[in-house]
């Protein structure tokens, strides 16, 4: 599985999915979650209702999968990252799961490419450096048949920066 890193809006991004770091009750909302709505369109939230109302929403580390609507992806994986609380809560723990469990749903569903925001790093304040290294690690964890590549798509220069130097160092 190859580790690459891109710059920019993930809702312009052509993967077979990209993953949206979302809240546990699919609702959606602002950040890269508001952006991949506004971009993909009423058919991403439709199935986003239907999961809940079957299996109401989605955990803090887990990940469900959707459509990607009018997206350029095929597919989308949401997450939901934790919130910083100050790191005793297991949110280092969680965030892992997040990037763990999405590339399982990928791998389930023979997704061969897929692309990651940096998760929890916007409103839900997860330290960035911390951040950049469990995502990196966490992908490294996961045995895959199909994923061939992984892109971690950053909207910020510190994320870009923080990730362009760990993913040198491996
Ligand atoms: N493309 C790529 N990355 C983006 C984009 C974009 N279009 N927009 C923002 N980011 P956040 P969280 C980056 O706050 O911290 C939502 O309201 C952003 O710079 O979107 O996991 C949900 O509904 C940051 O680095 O997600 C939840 O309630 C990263 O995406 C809550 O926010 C994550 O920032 C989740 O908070």
């Amino acid at each position: 599985m190859k580790a690459s890193l891109r710059k920019g809006d993930i809702t312009k991004v052509e993967v077979d999915a990209i993953v949206n770091a979302a809240n546990t009750l699919l609702l959606g909302g602002g950040g890269v979650d508001g952006a991949i709505h506004r971009a993909g369109g009423k058919e991403i939230m439709d199935e986003c209702i239907e999961i809940r109302n079957t299996q109401g929403g989605c955990k803090v580390g887990e990940a469900v999968i959707t459509t990607a609507g009018k997206l350029k992806a095929k597919k989308v994986i949401h997450t939901v990252g934790p919130v910083w609380k100050g790191g005793d809560s297991h949110e280092q723990e969680k965030l892992r799961n997040c990037y763990i469990n999405s590339l399982q749903i990928a791998e389930k569903n023979k997704l061969k490419t897929i692309c990651f925001p940096n998760i929890s790093t916007g409103v839900y304040g997860f330290p960035k450096e911390e951040a950049a290294k469990i995502a990196i690690e966490a992908i490294m964890m996961v045995e895959s048949k199909h994923i061939e590549e992984v892109i971690f798509i950053c909207f910020d220069e510190t994320n870009y920066n923080l990730y362009d130097v760990a993913l040198k160092k491996k």
